[in-house]
C-alpha cells in the first residue's frame, strides 16, 4: 500500500502523503473509470497519531447527515486503496450521500480531501473534491483554487465515484445507515496534471 495518510483538518480537509510514484511506470496513458471498485476488505483505515482517524457525529450543525464524516476509535472515518492505475479514497457519512433531486444521482453536496506533497501540513498543495452539484471529481490547485483536472461521471457504469452502506456495522447514522462514499482517481492523470507546477504529485 503505497499511500501513507495524516489527516490535517477535520471534515473535507484530511490531508494526505502521496508516495505513489513506483506505481506509475505501468500505468496507461489514458485510465476509464475502475470496472469495479475494490471490495471493504482492501481499504487500509488512516489512522492519526497512531489511531484510527475519527470525526464526531454531528459536530458540525450546518453538516449533519450525509455530509458529516464520521469515525472513532474503532472505525475508521477515513480509507485509501491504490492498485497500478488508480488511487481509491472513502470517507464514512453519517447518511445516504445520493438524491433523486437536483443533478442526481449524488445529493448538491460535496466531499473531499485535501493532499499534501511537501510533508508540511500547514499547507494543502491540492484538493480533491468529489461535486454533487457538477457530479464531477475534481482536482484543484488548493493555493489559486483553480480545476487542474476533472473526471466524469461520478456514479455510473462505470464512473469514479462509489456509494454503498459500510458492511463493519457503525452506527452514526441517527436515520439512515452509514455509508462509505468512494472515489477513484487515475495515477497518472493527476500527476501530468500537476506536473508543471511548483509542487507536482510526482
Ligand atoms: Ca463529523
Ligand atoms: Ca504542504
Amino acid at each position: 500500500m503505497p499511500i501513507s495518510t495524516s489527516p490535517a483538518r477535520r471534515r473535507r480537509s484530511l490531508a494526505l502523503w502521496f508516495s505513489w510514484l513506483a506505481l506509475l511506470a505501468s500505468s496507461p496513458a489514458f485510465a476509464a473509470p475502475p470496472a469495479q471498485f475494490p471490495a471493504d476488505s482492501a481499504f487500509i483505515p488512516a489512522t492519526c497519531g497512531g489511531s484510527l482517524t475519527n470525526d464526531g457525529t454531528s459536530d458540525a450543525p450546518s453538516g449533519i447527515g450525509e455530509r458529516d464524516i464520521v469515525g472513532d476509535a474503532t472505525s475508521a472515518a477515513f480509507a485509501t486503496w491504490s492498485d497500478e492505475t488508480f488511487a481509491y479514497f472513502r470517507v464514512r457519512v453519517a447518511g445516504v450521500p445520493t438524491a433523486s433531486g437536483g443533478n442526481a444521482p449524488l445529493a448538491q453536496l460535496g466531499w473531499g480531501v485535501g493532499i499534501d506533497v511537501d510533508g508540511d501540513l500547514s499547507t494543502i498543495e491540492y484538493a480533491l473534491v468529489v461535486d454533487g452539484i457538477k457530479e464531477q471529481v475534481n482536482l484543484t490547485d488548493n493555493a489559486t483554487k483553480s480545476s487542474l483536472k476533472v473526471w466524469t461521471p461520478t456514479i455510473g457504469a462505470p464512473g469514479y465515484v462509489q456509494v454503498e452502506p459500510v458492511t463493519d456495522g457503525s452506527t452514526f447514522a441517527k436515520k439512515d445507515s452509514d455509508h462509505w462514499l468512494t472515489f477513484a482517481i487515475p495515477l497518472q492523470e493527476a500527476v501530468a496534471a500537476t506536473s508543471n507546477l511548483a509542487k507536482p504529485l510526482a
